[in-house]
């Protein structure tokens, strides 16, 4: 029997969601364990041999640790669908998924994820900046997704998995997506294909 991938998580984290939906549209045996955060489960010696920075997601694939969602993307689809769409190997296909790579780690980051920081998690961020830039990088991605299916090529890749989370929870973070058309109907692709598993509950009842 394959061993399952760990994935060590909190469950309402955007960033953990986004490894776990690889995980899922990859089909692979995996299981979640739940970093008990508000007590400190991250910043213990155990898991910071995992995620030197204490910050989830982190895997374990048989002995094999990485930590930082987008790395655990491409781990993920190098090693379990080399060539396949998910990773395009194509230069300018590669350089457009590394493109929104840096999207979602940079202003996914910095707008709907840090303005649902606050609403959700009181983390002490202005929110108005974050609400702020969540809008004007869903302006440029509204006009961007206007006659295409995909972020990064004409199918679904990793780009599309990093940014999705984030961006289908900015309403918990008080950024409305009603004026952006193309980026719905984008989210209901993605929630659309083979595979899919939405934010889950946790096993620790207080974060679920
Ligand atoms: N670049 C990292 C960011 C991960 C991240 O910010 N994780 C948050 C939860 S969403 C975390 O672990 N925060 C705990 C802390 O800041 O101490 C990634 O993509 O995995």
């Amino acid at each position: 029997m394959t061993t399952p991938i760990k994935l060590y998580r909190n469950p309402k984290s955007g960033h953990c969601h986004r490894a776990e939906l690889m995980l899922a549209f990859l089909d692979l045996p995996y299981e979640t364990i739940d970093l008990d955060m508000a007590n400190g489960a991250h910043k213990a010696p155990e898991y910071l041999k995992i995620s030197p920075f204490g910050l989830v997601p982190a895997i374990d694939d048989s002995g094999y640790t990485l930590a930082d969602s987008n790395a655990i993307l491409v781990y993920l689809a190098q090693t379990y669908a080399k060539g396949s769409h998910w990773m395009p190997e194509a230069a300018k296909d590669a350089a457009e998924v590394q493109r929104w790579l840096t999207v979602a780690a940079d202003n996914v980051y910095s707008g709907p994820c840090a303005a649902r920081l606050v609403k959700v998690f009181g983390a002490p961020l202005d929110h108005d900046a974050a609400v702020q830039k969540a809008h004007a990088l869903f302006k440029i991605m509204d006009t961007h997704l206007a006659g295409r299916a995909w972020l990064a090529t004409d199918q679904i890749t990793i780009a599309d998995v990093a940014a999705y989370s984030y961006i289908a929870h900015a309403p918990e973070g008080g950024v409305d997506l009603a004026p952006y058309d193309n980026i719905r109907a984008w989210l209901k692709r993605v929630e659309a294909h083979q595979g899919f598993v939405p934010m889950v509950a946790s096993a620790i009842p207080e974060l679920a």
